[in-house]
C-alpha cells in the first residue's frame, strides 16, 4: 500500500510550498508529520535559490492541532510539555527564525496548535470559509504553540483572554477585521493569491525582509531605547547590502529593481 506523505513539498522558481498533507484528519500533526515539516523548514533555510515559503493545508482544513488518537491514555498521562519542547516549540522557533518570508495560507479550519502555527508565519491570508479555534479549553489544554504571545499581541489581551477560555471559532473576516490576519480571501482564489505573494516575495530583498524580520521578532519584548537601537544595527547591515545598492540605483532610474536577495 502507498503511504502519501504527510508534508508535500513543492519547489517553484524562488519559493517552495509545504502542505500539510493529511486531511482525513484535518492534517493534525504526528509524529511523523512535525519531523517531515522540520526537514523541510531546514531545507528551504539552506537552500539560496529558496527566497520564501508558504504554508498551507491539503483537503478542507489547514490543521486541526495535535493528532488526538496519539493521545488516547493506556498507560496514564502523556508528558505534554515534553511533548511541546520536542516538537511544537522547535517548530515555531524555526519558522520565526527562518531568515526568508513565510506566508500561510490558510485553506480552512484551524484549531488547536494548528492556529498558533499559522499566527507565528509572516503574511497569513485565509479563505473566506475559515475558521480560526483556540480549540484547548475544550480538552482541557492551555493554548501553545506560542498562542498565549501571539494572541494579546495581536488582538488585546481581552480577546485573546475569551478566545483562550471559550474555545469559540473565529470567522476569517472576523479575524482580518480584529488584525489577527493580514486578510480573507475568497476560497477559490486563496491558492492563487497565496501563491503570487510567495512568488513575489521571492524577487524581493531577501536579506532586508530578514532583518525585518528579525526587528519585528525582537519588538515585543523590547522598550523603545533598545528597539531603536536595533533599528540602528539592522538599517547598518541592509545598507550594507548589493539589494540596497540596487533599490537606490533602479528608483533614480526609474526601473523596476532586480534584487539578487543575498545578504552582502
Ligand atoms: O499533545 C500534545 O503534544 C500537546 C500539544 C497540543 C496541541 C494541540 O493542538 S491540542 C488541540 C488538539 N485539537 C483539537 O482539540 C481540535 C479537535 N478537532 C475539532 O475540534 C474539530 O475536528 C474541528 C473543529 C477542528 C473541525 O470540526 P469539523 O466538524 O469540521 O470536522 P470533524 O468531523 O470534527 O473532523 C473531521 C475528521 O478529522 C474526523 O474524523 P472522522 O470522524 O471523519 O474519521 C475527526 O475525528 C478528525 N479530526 C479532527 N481533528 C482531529 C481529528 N483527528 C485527530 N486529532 C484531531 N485533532
Amino acid at each position: 500500500m502507498r503511504v502519501d506523505p504527510s508534508i508535500l513539498v513543492d519547489r517553484r522558481e524562488g519559493w517552495v510550498a509545504l502542505t500539510l498533507n493529511r486531511p482525513d484528519r484535518l492534517n493534525a500533526f504526528n509524529t511523523d508529520m512535525h519531523a517531515r515539516l522540520a526537514e523541510a523548514l531546514d531545507a528551504a533555510a539552506s537552500d539560496e535559490s529558496c527566497r520564501a515559503v508558504l504554508l498551507t493545508g491539503a483537503g478542507r482544513g489547514f490543521c486541526a492541532g495535535q493528532d488526538l488518537s496519539d493521545r488516547m491514555q493506556s498507560d496514564g498521562p502523556v508528558d505534554l510539555g515534553a511533548t511541546l519542547e520536542a516538537t511544537y516549540n522547535p517548530l515555531i522557533r524555526r519558522i520565526r527564525a527562518l531568515r526568508k518570508p513565510v506566508v500561510c495560507a490558510v485553506n480552512g479550519v484551524a484549531a488547536g496548535a494548528g492556529a498558533n502555527i499559522a499566527f507565528a508565519c509572516d503574511i497569513v491570508v485565509a479563505a473566506r470559509s475559515a475558521r480560526f479555534i483556540q480549540a484547548f479549553v475544550k480538552i482541557g489544554l492551555v493554548p501553545d504553540s506560542g498562542g498565549t504571545f501571539f494572541l494579546p499581541r495581536l488582538i488585546g489581551d481581552a480577546r485573546a483572554r475569551t478566545l483562550a477560555m471559550l474555545g469559540e471559532p473565529v470567522g476569517a473576516e472576523q479575524a482580518a477585521a480584529w488584525g489577527l490576519i493580514w486578510k480573507a480571501i475568497d476560497d477559490d482564489r486563496l491558492r492563487a493569491e497565496a501563491d503570487a505573494l510567495a512568488a513575489h516575495l521571492a524577487t524581493q530583498p531577501t536579506e532586508g525582509i530578514a532583518l525585518i524580520k528579525e526587528a519585528f521578532n525582537a519588538s515585543a519584548g523590547n522598550t523603545l531605547d533598545t528597539q531603536l537601537d536595533l533599528e540602528r544595527d539592522l538599517q547598518q547591515r541592509a545598507g550594507r547590502t548589493s539589494d540596497y545598492a540596487e533599490g537606490v540605483r533602479a528608483f533614480m532610474e526609474k526601473r523596476v529593481p532586480r534584487f539578487t536577495g543575498r545578504s552582502s
